[in-house]
Protein backbone atom coordinates (compact mmCIF):
# COMPACT_ATOMS: atom_id res chain seq x y z
CA UNK A 1 0.00 0.00 0.00
CA UNK A 2 2.43 2.36 0.94
CA UNK A 3 4.66 1.72 -2.13
CA UNK A 4 1.65 2.53 -4.44
CA UNK A 5 0.92 5.62 -2.58
CA UNK A 6 4.06 6.57 -3.19
CA UNK A 7 4.14 5.88 -6.85
CA UNK A 8 0.74 7.46 -7.13
CA UNK A 9 2.72 11.18 -5.29
CA UNK A 10 5.56 10.84 -7.36
CA UNK A 11 3.34 10.76 -10.86
CA UNK A 12 1.29 13.57 -9.83
CA UNK A 13 3.80 15.68 -9.56
CA UNK A 14 3.93 15.06 -13.61
CA UNK A 15 0.78 14.48 -14.56
CA UNK A 16 -2.73 15.21 -13.84
CA UNK A 17 -4.94 12.27 -12.99
CA UNK A 18 -7.87 10.32 -11.25
CA UNK A 19 -6.45 6.89 -10.76
CA UNK A 20 -3.91 4.81 -12.16
CA UNK A 21 -4.33 2.91 -14.03
CA UNK A 22 -2.05 -0.14 -14.20
CA UNK A 23 1.45 -0.67 -12.16
CA UNK A 24 3.75 -3.06 -13.22
CA UNK A 25 6.92 -3.23 -11.40
CA UNK A 26 9.73 -3.63 -14.04
CA UNK A 27 12.44 -5.75 -12.13
CA UNK A 28 15.64 -5.85 -14.71
CA UNK A 29 17.83 -3.59 -13.37
CA UNK A 30 20.26 -3.41 -10.05
CA UNK A 31 20.23 -0.54 -9.12
CA UNK A 32 17.08 2.06 -9.49
CA UNK A 33 13.81 1.40 -8.92
CA UNK A 34 11.83 0.59 -12.84
CA UNK A 35 7.84 0.69 -12.82
CA UNK A 36 5.50 0.65 -15.73
CA UNK A 37 2.42 2.77 -14.64
CA UNK A 38 -0.78 3.40 -17.13
CA UNK A 39 -2.22 6.51 -16.51
CA UNK A 40 -5.19 8.32 -18.41
CA UNK A 41 -5.19 5.45 -20.56
CA UNK A 42 -1.38 5.75 -22.27
CA UNK A 43 1.35 4.39 -20.48
CA UNK A 44 4.49 5.99 -18.77
CA UNK A 45 7.75 4.41 -17.17
CA UNK A 46 8.53 5.87 -13.55
CA UNK A 47 11.52 5.66 -12.24
CA UNK A 48 13.04 6.07 -8.76
CA UNK A 49 16.84 7.05 -8.98
CA UNK A 50 19.04 5.40 -6.04
CA UNK A 51 20.72 8.79 -5.08
CA UNK A 52 23.30 6.32 -2.70
CA UNK A 53 24.66 5.46 -6.21
CA UNK A 54 24.28 8.73 -8.36
CA UNK A 55 25.21 11.34 -5.97
CA UNK A 56 24.56 14.16 -8.25
CA UNK A 57 21.02 13.20 -10.13
CA UNK A 58 20.12 16.59 -10.97
CA UNK A 59 23.54 16.79 -12.79
CA UNK A 60 22.84 13.14 -14.21
CA UNK A 61 19.41 14.70 -15.27
CA UNK A 62 21.06 17.18 -17.11
CA UNK A 63 23.01 14.33 -18.71
CA UNK A 64 19.86 12.72 -19.93
CA UNK A 65 18.75 15.95 -21.21
CA UNK A 66 21.38 16.71 -23.38
CA UNK A 67 21.76 13.37 -24.98
CA UNK A 68 18.50 12.72 -25.46
CA UNK A 69 17.42 16.07 -26.80
CA UNK A 70 20.63 15.62 -29.05
CA UNK A 71 19.29 12.34 -30.17
CA UNK A 72 16.19 13.15 -31.11
CA UNK A 73 17.01 16.25 -32.95
CA UNK A 74 19.63 13.57 -35.11
CA UNK A 75 16.89 11.03 -35.35
CA UNK A 76 14.37 13.51 -36.57
CA UNK A 77 16.79 14.87 -39.18
CA UNK A 78 17.40 11.08 -40.04
CA UNK A 79 13.34 10.75 -40.80
CA UNK A 80 12.84 8.77 -37.76
CA UNK A 81 10.28 8.61 -34.94
CA UNK A 82 12.18 9.91 -31.88
CA UNK A 83 9.34 8.48 -29.59
CA UNK A 84 10.23 5.61 -30.10
CA UNK A 85 13.68 5.19 -31.05
CA UNK A 86 15.13 7.70 -27.89
CA UNK A 87 14.25 8.11 -24.55
CA UNK A 88 11.58 11.08 -23.97
CA UNK A 89 11.79 12.12 -20.94
CA UNK A 90 7.99 14.02 -19.40
CA UNK A 91 8.17 16.70 -17.80
CA UNK A 92 6.87 17.80 -14.24
CA UNK A 93 3.87 20.15 -14.62
CA UNK A 94 6.28 23.02 -12.99
CA UNK A 95 8.46 22.22 -15.97
CA UNK A 96 11.53 20.55 -14.51
CA UNK A 97 12.85 17.11 -16.19
CA UNK A 98 12.23 15.22 -12.19
CA UNK A 99 10.44 15.50 -8.87
CA UNK A 100 12.27 15.09 -5.67
CA UNK A 101 9.83 14.67 -2.56
CA UNK A 102 10.24 13.17 1.29
CA UNK A 103 10.21 9.34 -0.98
CA UNK A 104 13.25 9.86 -3.29
CA UNK A 105 13.79 11.33 -6.77
CA UNK A 106 11.98 10.41 -9.58
CA UNK A 107 11.99 10.57 -13.17
CA UNK A 108 8.96 9.72 -16.05
CA UNK A 109 9.70 8.87 -19.69
CA UNK A 110 7.28 7.86 -21.86
CA UNK A 111 6.86 4.12 -22.41
CA UNK A 112 7.92 2.64 -26.08
CA UNK A 113 5.16 0.36 -26.71
CA UNK A 114 5.07 -2.65 -28.90
CA UNK A 115 8.67 -3.46 -27.57
CA UNK A 116 10.38 -5.42 -25.17
CA UNK A 117 13.92 -5.76 -22.89
CA UNK A 118 15.11 -8.98 -23.05
CA UNK A 119 17.91 -10.99 -20.11
CA UNK A 120 18.81 -13.63 -22.78
CA UNK A 121 18.43 -13.42 -26.70
CA UNK A 122 15.57 -15.51 -26.61
CA UNK A 123 15.47 -15.60 -30.78
CA UNK A 124 17.74 -15.71 -33.72
CA UNK A 125 18.94 -12.34 -34.49
CA UNK A 126 18.21 -10.80 -31.48
CA UNK A 127 21.48 -9.88 -29.81
CA UNK A 128 22.87 -9.05 -33.46
CA UNK A 129 19.86 -6.55 -33.39
CA UNK A 130 21.06 -4.91 -30.20
CA UNK A 131 24.81 -4.82 -31.54
CA UNK A 132 23.50 -2.44 -34.26
CA UNK A 133 21.51 -0.41 -31.85
CA UNK A 134 24.52 0.06 -29.60
CA UNK A 135 26.63 0.73 -32.97
CA UNK A 136 23.78 3.36 -34.37
CA UNK A 137 23.92 4.83 -30.42
CA UNK A 138 27.65 5.30 -30.37
CA UNK A 139 27.74 6.48 -33.99
CA UNK A 140 24.99 9.24 -33.15
CA UNK A 141 27.11 10.23 -30.44
CA UNK A 142 30.04 10.97 -32.31
CA UNK A 143 29.42 14.44 -32.50
CA UNK A 144 27.94 14.97 -28.77
CA UNK A 145 30.47 17.67 -27.21
CA UNK A 146 31.78 15.36 -23.95
CA UNK A 147 32.26 18.24 -22.25
CA UNK A 148 28.73 18.62 -21.59
CA UNK A 149 28.75 15.65 -20.14
CA UNK A 150 29.49 15.75 -16.36
CA UNK A 151 30.76 12.06 -14.26
CA UNK A 152 27.83 10.41 -13.25
CA UNK A 153 29.51 7.92 -11.18
CA UNK A 154 33.62 8.85 -10.78
CA UNK A 155 35.88 6.11 -12.13
CA UNK A 156 32.81 4.07 -13.37
CA UNK A 157 35.52 2.10 -15.83
CA UNK A 158 38.96 2.51 -14.23
CA UNK A 159 39.09 -0.94 -13.61
CA UNK A 160 42.49 -0.52 -11.73
CA UNK A 161 40.49 1.70 -9.49
CA UNK A 162 37.78 -0.92 -9.39
CA UNK A 163 40.98 -3.37 -8.43
CA UNK A 164 42.07 -1.48 -5.36
CA UNK A 165 38.64 -1.11 -3.91
CA UNK A 166 38.50 -5.12 -4.22
CA UNK A 167 42.08 -5.11 -2.27
CA UNK A 168 40.58 -2.80 0.21
CA UNK A 169 37.63 -4.58 0.97
CA UNK A 170 39.25 -8.06 1.31
CA UNK A 171 41.81 -5.79 3.79
CA UNK A 172 39.04 -4.38 5.76
CA UNK A 173 36.71 -8.11 5.71
CA UNK A 174 33.72 -5.75 7.15
CA UNK A 175 31.59 -9.06 6.96
CA UNK A 176 33.88 -11.74 7.63
CA UNK A 177 33.26 -13.29 4.61
CA UNK A 178 36.76 -13.23 3.01
CA UNK A 179 37.86 -16.80 3.71
CA UNK A 180 34.78 -18.75 2.26
CA UNK A 181 35.98 -16.49 -0.99
CA UNK A 182 39.57 -17.30 -1.50
CA UNK A 183 39.47 -19.04 -4.88
CA UNK A 184 38.05 -16.00 -6.24
CA UNK A 185 39.65 -13.55 -3.95
CA UNK A 186 43.24 -15.49 -5.64
CA UNK A 187 42.01 -15.51 -9.07
CA UNK A 188 41.10 -11.70 -9.17
CA UNK A 189 44.43 -11.25 -7.46
CA UNK A 190 46.35 -12.67 -9.91
CA UNK A 191 45.24 -10.17 -12.61
CA UNK A 192 46.52 -7.05 -11.44
CA UNK A 193 48.73 -6.23 -14.10
CA UNK A 194 45.83 -6.88 -17.11
CA UNK A 195 43.55 -4.24 -15.14
CA UNK A 196 45.34 -1.13 -16.42
CA UNK A 197 45.21 -2.90 -20.37
CA UNK A 198 42.56 -0.39 -21.58
CA UNK A 199 42.94 2.64 -19.18
CA UNK A 200 46.74 3.34 -19.81
CA UNK A 201 46.03 3.25 -23.61
CA UNK A 202 43.20 6.04 -23.15
CA UNK A 203 46.04 8.05 -21.07
CA UNK A 204 48.33 7.98 -23.69
CA UNK A 205 45.99 8.27 -26.76
CA UNK A 206 46.32 4.73 -28.33
CA UNK A 207 42.72 4.93 -27.79
CA UNK A 208 40.47 7.39 -28.46
CA UNK A 209 38.29 8.60 -25.75
CA UNK A 210 34.49 8.76 -26.94
CA UNK A 211 31.32 9.13 -25.75
CA UNK A 212 30.02 5.49 -24.48
CA UNK A 213 26.89 4.30 -22.99
CA UNK A 214 28.90 1.65 -20.13
CA UNK A 215 26.10 -0.47 -19.67
CA UNK A 216 25.26 -1.90 -22.88
CA UNK A 217 23.79 -5.00 -21.00
CA UNK A 218 20.91 -6.64 -23.51
CA UNK A 219 18.33 -5.51 -21.36
CA UNK A 220 19.36 -1.61 -22.08
CA UNK A 221 17.71 -2.07 -25.97
CA UNK A 222 14.65 -2.44 -26.39
CA UNK A 223 13.63 -4.85 -29.28
CA UNK A 224 10.60 -4.30 -31.58
CA UNK A 225 7.91 -6.74 -30.69
CA UNK A 226 6.87 -7.39 -34.67
CA UNK A 227 10.06 -6.64 -36.81
CA UNK A 228 12.49 -7.73 -33.83
CA UNK A 229 15.03 -4.56 -34.55
CA UNK A 230 17.01 -2.89 -32.12
CA UNK A 231 14.88 0.37 -32.04
CA UNK A 232 15.87 2.20 -28.86
CA UNK A 233 18.72 2.28 -26.42
CA UNK A 234 18.18 2.81 -22.49
CA UNK A 235 19.55 3.07 -19.50
CA UNK A 236 21.23 6.75 -20.04
CA UNK A 237 22.49 6.93 -16.30
CA UNK A 238 26.39 6.17 -17.42
CA UNK A 239 26.95 8.08 -20.29
CA UNK A 240 30.07 9.38 -20.16
CA UNK A 241 33.66 10.25 -21.96
CA UNK A 242 34.77 6.16 -21.90
CA UNK A 243 36.02 3.63 -25.01
CA UNK A 244 33.94 1.57 -27.48
CA UNK A 245 35.76 -1.12 -25.73
CA UNK A 246 34.32 -0.53 -22.81
CA UNK A 247 30.57 -1.00 -24.84
CA UNK A 248 31.75 -3.89 -26.88
CA UNK A 249 32.81 -5.75 -24.09
CA UNK A 250 30.17 -5.12 -21.48
CA UNK A 251 27.72 -6.33 -24.43
CA UNK A 252 29.27 -9.75 -24.78
CA UNK A 253 29.75 -10.03 -20.87
CA UNK A 254 26.15 -10.53 -20.60
CA UNK A 255 24.75 -11.12 -23.72
CA UNK A 256 27.02 -13.54 -25.12
CA UNK A 257 26.86 -15.66 -21.85
CA UNK A 258 25.32 -18.91 -21.99
CA UNK A 259 23.50 -18.26 -18.27
CA UNK A 260 21.67 -15.74 -16.30
CA UNK A 261 24.24 -13.92 -14.31
CA UNK A 262 23.45 -15.40 -11.29
CA UNK A 263 23.73 -19.14 -12.44
CA UNK A 264 24.58 -21.67 -9.53
CA UNK A 265 25.89 -24.51 -11.93
CA UNK A 266 28.62 -23.44 -13.07
CA UNK A 267 29.30 -26.07 -15.72
CA UNK A 268 26.37 -23.94 -17.63
CA UNK A 269 28.34 -20.98 -18.01
CA UNK A 270 30.57 -20.58 -21.28
CA UNK A 271 30.92 -17.38 -23.52
CA UNK A 272 29.09 -18.80 -26.75
CA UNK A 273 31.01 -18.31 -29.55
CA UNK A 274 27.83 -17.95 -32.01
CA UNK A 275 26.35 -15.41 -29.90
CA UNK A 276 30.49 -13.44 -29.45
CA UNK A 277 30.09 -13.98 -33.49
CA UNK A 278 26.61 -12.23 -33.99
CA UNK A 279 27.51 -9.19 -31.79
CA UNK A 280 30.56 -9.10 -33.30
CA UNK A 281 29.30 -8.89 -36.96
CA UNK A 282 26.67 -6.47 -35.72
CA UNK A 283 28.59 -4.03 -34.04
CA UNK A 284 31.43 -3.25 -36.22
CA UNK A 285 29.20 -3.37 -39.03
CA UNK A 286 27.80 -0.43 -37.72
CA UNK A 287 31.43 1.03 -36.12
CA UNK A 288 33.21 0.18 -39.91
CA UNK A 289 33.43 4.02 -40.58
CA UNK A 290 35.22 5.33 -36.95
CA UNK A 291 36.91 1.95 -35.24
CA UNK A 292 40.91 2.44 -35.13
CA UNK A 293 43.45 -0.80 -35.51
CA UNK A 294 44.56 0.00 -31.73
CA UNK A 295 40.27 -0.50 -31.01
CA UNK A 296 40.44 -3.60 -32.81
CA UNK A 297 43.60 -5.22 -31.26
CA UNK A 298 42.40 -4.71 -28.26
CA UNK A 299 38.23 -5.82 -28.82
CA UNK A 300 38.92 -9.20 -26.93
CA UNK A 301 40.49 -7.57 -24.30
CA UNK A 302 37.62 -5.47 -23.73
CA UNK A 303 35.13 -8.32 -23.30
CA UNK A 304 37.74 -9.86 -21.00
CA UNK A 305 37.53 -6.51 -19.05
CA UNK A 306 34.16 -6.19 -18.86
CA UNK A 307 33.19 -9.16 -17.55
CA UNK A 308 36.52 -9.24 -14.74
CA UNK A 309 35.51 -5.72 -13.51
CA UNK A 310 32.07 -6.77 -13.36
CA UNK A 311 33.14 -9.37 -11.23
CA UNK A 312 35.36 -8.05 -9.09
CA UNK A 313 32.65 -5.34 -8.40
CA UNK A 314 29.94 -8.04 -7.42
CA UNK A 315 32.87 -9.64 -4.90
CA UNK A 316 33.51 -6.20 -3.47
CA UNK A 317 30.12 -5.32 -2.78
CA UNK A 318 29.52 -9.10 -1.27
CA UNK A 319 32.57 -8.36 0.91
CA UNK A 320 31.17 -5.12 2.01
CA UNK A 321 27.83 -6.35 2.88
CA UNK A 322 25.61 -6.42 -0.49
CA UNK A 323 24.81 -2.22 -0.27
CA UNK A 324 25.40 -1.39 -3.90
CA UNK A 325 23.80 -4.11 -5.89
CA UNK A 326 20.42 -5.20 -5.33
CA UNK A 327 19.91 -9.07 -4.03
CA UNK A 328 16.99 -10.80 -4.37
CA UNK A 329 18.65 -13.66 -2.09
CA UNK A 330 21.76 -14.34 0.26
CA UNK A 331 24.84 -15.10 -1.60
CA UNK A 332 23.56 -13.50 -4.67
CA UNK A 333 26.60 -11.20 -5.38
CA UNK A 334 28.79 -14.30 -4.92
CA UNK A 335 26.87 -16.34 -7.12
CA UNK A 336 27.40 -12.88 -9.58
CA UNK A 337 30.88 -13.15 -8.82
CA UNK A 338 31.52 -16.64 -10.13
CA UNK A 339 29.65 -16.57 -12.99
CA UNK A 340 31.93 -13.49 -13.84
CA UNK A 341 34.71 -15.71 -13.28
CA UNK A 342 34.00 -18.27 -15.56
CA UNK A 343 33.01 -16.32 -18.07
CA UNK A 344 36.76 -15.04 -17.99
CA UNK A 345 38.45 -18.09 -17.94
CA UNK A 346 36.42 -19.57 -20.95
CA UNK A 347 37.42 -15.98 -22.95
CA UNK A 348 41.11 -15.88 -21.70
CA UNK A 349 41.47 -19.87 -22.45
CA UNK A 350 39.90 -19.63 -25.71
CA UNK A 351 40.86 -16.24 -26.57
CA UNK A 352 42.40 -17.63 -30.19
CA UNK A 353 38.85 -18.44 -31.19
CA UNK A 354 37.31 -15.30 -30.31
CA UNK A 355 40.31 -13.21 -31.95
CA UNK A 356 39.56 -14.74 -35.02
CA UNK A 357 35.76 -14.52 -35.06
CA UNK A 358 36.84 -10.65 -34.76
CA UNK A 359 39.12 -11.01 -37.84
CA UNK A 360 36.24 -11.62 -39.63
CA UNK A 361 34.34 -8.97 -39.56
CA UNK A 362 37.08 -5.79 -39.90
C1 LIG B 1 24.16 -2.41 -13.02
O1 LIG B 1 21.44 -0.89 -13.40
P1 LIG B 1 21.82 -2.06 -14.23
O2 LIG B 1 21.33 -3.33 -13.67
O3 LIG B 1 21.48 -1.84 -15.69
C2 LIG B 1 25.42 -1.58 -13.02
C3 LIG B 1 26.31 -1.99 -14.19
C4 LIG B 1 26.63 -3.47 -14.08
C5 LIG B 1 25.34 -4.26 -14.04
C6 LIG B 1 25.62 -5.73 -13.79
C7 LIG B 1 25.15 2.13 -12.41
O4 LIG B 1 23.42 -2.12 -14.19
O5 LIG B 1 27.50 -1.26 -14.16
O6 LIG B 1 27.41 -3.89 -15.17
O7 LIG B 1 24.48 -3.79 -12.97
N1 LIG B 1 25.08 -0.16 -13.10
C8 LIG B 1 25.63 0.75 -12.27
O8 LIG B 1 24.51 -6.48 -14.19
O9 LIG B 1 26.47 0.44 -11.44
MG1 LIG C 1 19.78 -1.34 -16.92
Amino acid sequence: MERLNNIKKACSAFLEFENIEEIENIPNGHINVTDRVKINGRNYILQRINTSIFKDPVALMNNIYAVTEFLRSKITAAGGDPDRETLSLVKTKDGKFYHENENGFYRMYLYITNATCYNKAEKAGMFGESAKAFGRFQNLLAEFDATKLSESIKDFHNTPVRFNNLVNAIKADKCGRVAECKEEIDFYLARRDFCSTITDRLADGRIPTRVTHNDTKLNNVMIDDTTLKGICVIDLDTIMPGSMLYDFGDSIRFGASSAAEDEKDLSKVYCVPELYEEYASGFLGEMKGSITDEEIANLHNGAIMMTLECGMRFLTDYLEGDTYFRTHYAGQNLDRTRTQLTLVKDMEARRGLFEVIIKKYI
